[in-house]
C-alpha cells in the first residue's frame, strides 16, 4: 500500500523540529543557532529534517521520473552567462568558463501527495524558514514549474562554481547521497553587494585558494538554508550508480511571483511553451 504523505507530522521529524510549537523552547534554539551560522558563514544546516520513511517515498518519486527529469548541461561562467566578453582579458572570472551538468524534475511533474510538496506548502514550514533568514513573512512560489524541485545528478553530474541570482536564500534537501563526490561546497562572501572582488575570484577559479572552501558535510534528510548570491557554491562531479537526489523549495517575499518563461525554458526545457503537464 502506498502510505500516506500528506500530513506534515508523516513527513517532517516534528520531535527534533516542532514547527508547528510556536513557543516550543527547543523551536527557539534551532532558529537562533542557524541564525547565526547563516549570518557567519552563509548556511545552516539542520539534520535529520524528514522522516526516512518519508525520505525513501521521495527517493521513489524522484527514480520513477528521472524520465522526465530535464537534463541541463552548459559550460559557463560563475555569473550563470555562456557568452565570453572580448573585451575583457581572458582570465577575468567573466571569461572563465567551467562544466555543469544536472537534471531538474519540475513541480508539475511531482506527484500531488509528494512529501516535498507536504513540507513545502505547510504554513508552519514557511513561517518556520522566514524567522530563520529573518523576514517578518514569506509565500508560496505559484509558478506551474518552480516551487519544488527534485534536482538529480548522475555519475559525472556537477555544477560549477557560481553565484546564484540575488534572490535572498536558498532551500534544499538532501535525500539521497551518491557514492562519490556531489559534495556541496560554499565560499562564504567571496563577494558582496557592493564589491565583485574581480581579483580574488578569479584567483579561486584558477585553484589557487581552494582552501578556502567549505565543504558542507550532510546526510539524507538534512535540509540546507544558504545564502547563494555572494558566495561562491558548487556541487562537486558525483561518481558512481546512485544518483545525487535533492529536494530544491523556492520561497518568495510577495505573493503571486511567478517565473520568468525564458528562465523556465532553459531549466524545465521546451515543453514549457506548450503548458503544464495535467495532474
Ligand atoms: O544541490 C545543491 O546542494 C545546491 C544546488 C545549488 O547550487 C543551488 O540550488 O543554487
Ligand atoms: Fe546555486
Amino acid at each position: 500500500m502506498r502510505g500516506d504523505f500528506t500530513q506534515p507530522q508523516k513527513v517532517i521529524n516534528l520531535d527534533a523540529y516542532p514547527l508547528d510549537q510556536r513557543d516550543s523552547p527547543t523551536r527557539r534554539a534551532v532558529i537562533d543557532r542557524c541564525r547565526r551560522e547563516l549570518e557567519a558563514q552563509q548556511y545552516c544546516v539542520l539534520p535529520n529534517f524528514i522522516l526516512s520513511t518519508a525520505r525513501q517515498r521521495a527517493v521513489e518519486d524522484a527514480l520513477e521520473r528521472q524520465e522526465q527529469a530535464h537534463h541541463i548541461s552548459s559550460r559557463r561562467n560563475c555569473y550563470l552567462q555562456r557568452q565570453p566578453d572580448p573585451a575583457l582579458p581572458a582570465d577575468h572570472p567573466r571569461n572563465i568558463f567551467m562544466e555543469a551538468s544536472s537534471r531538474m524534475i519540475a513541480y508539475d511533474h511531482l506527484p500531488d501527495d509528494s512529501p516535498l510538496k507536504t513540507l513545502y506548502h505547510w504554513d508552519e514550514t514557511r513561517a518556520f524558514i522566514a524567522e530563520i533568514v529573518g523576514v517578518k513573512e514569506l509565500f508560496d512560489n505559484e509558478d506551474p514549474y518552480q516551487p519544488v524541485n527534485t534536482l538529480c545528478f548522475h555519475d559525472g553530474d556537477r555544477s560549477s562554481w557560481h553565484f546564484d541570482s540575488c534572490n535572498a536564500f536558498t532551500v534544499t534537501l538532501m535525500l539521497q547521497a551518491p557514492e562519490g563526490g556531489g559534495d556541496f561546497e560554499i565560499v562564504p562572501n567571496a563577494r558582496s553587494d557592493d564589491d565583485q572582488n574581480h581579483a580574488y575570484v578569479a584567483s579561486f577559479l584558477q585553484g589557487k585558494r581552494s582552501g578556502d572552501a567549505i565543504r558542507v558535510s550532510r546526510e539524507p534528510g538534512a535540509l540546507c538554508i544558504f545564502r547563494g548570491c555572494n558566495s561562491l557554491h558548487r556541487v562537486s562531479p558525483v561518481s558512481g550508480n546512485t544518483r545525487r537526489l535533492m529536494g530544491v523549495f523556492v520561497y518568495e517575499n510577495e505573493p503571486g511571483v511567478i517565473g520568468d518563461p525564458e528562465v523556465n525554458e532553459t531549466v524545465y526545457g521546451a515543453r514549457v511553451t506548450a503548458g503544464p503537464a495535467a495532474s
